[in-house]
């Protein structure tokens, strides 16, 4: 077996070489992205990877996602999903990179045998493995999924499941629900967003006299994932209109002036949106569909949108669910009433400085850590509920199982002396916000149901939304140098160490500024530095970025 086994692995690596002379793969902020062509070594190797992984962890199913998310559609890439349904252990996000990168099938196969050996896995056939793949709608999709399930099928015992095409949190859930043996198909996942969906809307205080707000929500699919599986269940979503455009459907290319990424970054309007919307609100999706982010026209005669990004969104979600603590709690004892909670909210540098300030402004901690759901998902699961979202629309609301087993008590003492009361009503909705929200990534879908079910809740327009707190004004900008990793960055990438004296020359920069802040670092997922820069006025940001992205130019050529 152990000789069948090494020969499996050569067969594998030798349908994949690496091309000489082509770019290093890295693991990056969320997996290996480069041109779709070029990824048939990197994504074969990440399937092996996977399977590996599973045979350490007992059998239990581990996942692969081919997508490149919000890159364009030339590109494609690969994302490893863990047993717990988050991204793979960071512990082997090395491997991962050596054997993306090892030259030869024999100088593979000795990485993984070295490997095996220190983790302690037995690679003699007499253990199981499962690996569930799914793609997005890259065209070079099909390609890639082969070329993981053979690298998948490269060790022996491993299965491969294919699960179609599906959006990268969809994915993340059915490995989650998996390892947890709880039902994990995709009609499964429907009905849990849309059952529990309906149930907070069913709790939703009827007001005496009050209109609905306006029920209907335009959706832009980034042509992607997101949008034709929006359609697909769009008319079973109890009390919305929901209108997709950009739906994957032929109407456009993949994140091309439209989806979340663009609409963030640029703030403008994407494709397929006209005048006539301006009247109502607006989602948009990245490409995968784990990145969310609102938008309204601003007038009709312009192509400037309000945005909600991230930020925003999770201060909505921070209002509703501390809402419904202090219901259960009792307004005097936050957090140390019936249902003890640790609540943690964890952000990003990209956050806007408004947001961060209006939520401390409530009295709560904000957590922060580098760019990448991996490092923030970590972080909120340190809280009984912890919220987390970068300002690009990435993000959750995670709940611990201890917090939840203690709610379902709640919930099941309550309903046999006090149903319908109103602390009643507050736990099941935080219930089935735990339910809604997907527990395992950031979901655009099932986040905009909960930004939905939250309006109605509170009984707030667009505007309301908007009028929380103003962002300070932000400029993004992406700078091509010869070696980005040249930059290496410190407190939570808010600072450079490295190359010395470009910290000293952002600090002089930023002085120039009333409310002046501003950081770059290296993108973990396209080959560009990333300056950010914020300023109490939009010509101030837009200068500040400009001036600290020439001195990023000068200095790495
Ligand atoms: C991925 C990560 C996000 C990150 C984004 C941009 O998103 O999952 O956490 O914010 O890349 O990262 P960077 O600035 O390093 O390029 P996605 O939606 O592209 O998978």
């Amino acid at each position: 077996q152990k000789k069948q086994q090494r020969a499996a692995l050569l067969e594998a690596a030798s349908l994949f070489p690496l091309s000489p002379g082509g770019a290093r793969f890295s693991y990056g902020t969320a997996g290996f992205r480069a041109e779709g062509a070029t990824m048939g070594p990197a994504v074969c190797r990440a399937g092996t990877v996977a399977a590996l992984r599973s045979l350490k962890l007992g059998g239990a199913a581990v996942g692969v996602v081919i997508t490149a998310s919000h890159n364009p559609v030339r590109d494609n890439g690969v994302k490893i999903v863990d047993a717990d349904g988050g991204m793979l252990s960071q512990v082997w996000e090395p491997f991962a990179d050596a054997l993306a990168n090892a030259p030869t099938p024999d100088s593979l196969l000795q990485i993984v045998l070295k490997f095996a050996k220190e983790e302690e896995i037995t690679l003699d056939g007499s253990h199981s493995a499962q690996v569930l793949l799914a793609r997005d709608t890259r065209p070079t999709g099909e390609y890639l999924l082969d070329a993981a399930m053979k690298g998948v099928n490269a060790v022996i015992g491993a299965v491969a499941v294919d699960m179609g095409i599906l959006t990268t949190p969809q994915l993340h859930w059915m490995v989650r629900c998996k390892n947890r043996g709880l039902k994990s198909s995709e009609a499964d996942y429907f009905s849990q967003v849309i059952d529990s969906f309906r149930c907070i809307l069913d709790l939703v205080p009827k007001v005496e006299g009050a209109d609905f707000m306006n029920n209907r929500l335009i959706v832009d699919g980034a042509n992607g994932i997101g949008g034709l599986k929006l359609e697909e269940i769009k008319q079973k979503i109890s009390r919305l209109d929901i209108h997709v455009r950009n739906s994957g459907r032929g109407e456009g290319i993949l994140n091309e002036k439209c989806g979340a990424d663009f609409v963030q970054k640029e703030k403008v309007v994407p494709l397929g949106f006209g005048p006539a919307d301006s009247a109502f609100r607006c989602a948009s999706f990245d490409g995968d569909a784990d990145r969310l982010v609102y938008f309204r026209i601003a007038s009709s005669s312009d192509t400037r949108i309000d945005l909600v990004d991230g930020d925003k969104i999770l201060s909505l979600f921070v209002l509703f669910i501390r809402e419904q603590l202090d219901i259960i709690n009792g307004k005097d004892n936050p957090g140390n009433g019936v249902l003890p909670t640790r609540f943690g909210v964890i952000q990003t540098a990209y956050a806007n400085g408004a947001s961060t300030d209006f939520l401390k402004n409530l009295g709560l901690e904000v957590a922060f850590t580098p760019t990448g759901v991996k490092y923030l998902h970590k972080k909120a699961l340190e809280y009984d509920i912890g919220i987390y979202f970068e300002a690009n629309g990435h993000g959750t609301v995670l709940f611990s199982d201890h917090f939840v087993s203690q709610l379902e008590s709640l919930t099941s003492e309550l309903s046999s002396k006090a149903v319908g009361s109103s602390q009643h009503q507050a736990a099941m909705r935080l219930l089935a916000t735990s339910q809604l929200i997907n527990q395992a990534i950031g979901d655009a879908l099932s986040g905009m149901l909960l930004v939905e079910a939250v309006l109605q809740y509170k009984g707030w327009s667009f505007q309301n939304w908007c009028d929380l707190y103003t962002d300070l004004p932000s400029r993004q900008l992406k700078v091509k140098v010869q070696d980005r990793t040249a930059i290496i960055t410190t407190d939570a990438e808010r600072r450079v160490c490295e190359p010395s004296g470009l910290q000293e020359l952002i600090d002089g920069e930023i002085a120039n500024y009333s409310h002046g802040r501003c950081f770059v670092r290296p993108s973990g997922t396209e080959d560009v530095v990333r300056v950010y820069a914020e300023a109490s006025t939009e010509e101030a940001a837009d200068s500040l970025a400009k001036q600290v992205a020439q001195h990023v130019e000068r200095i790495l050529g």
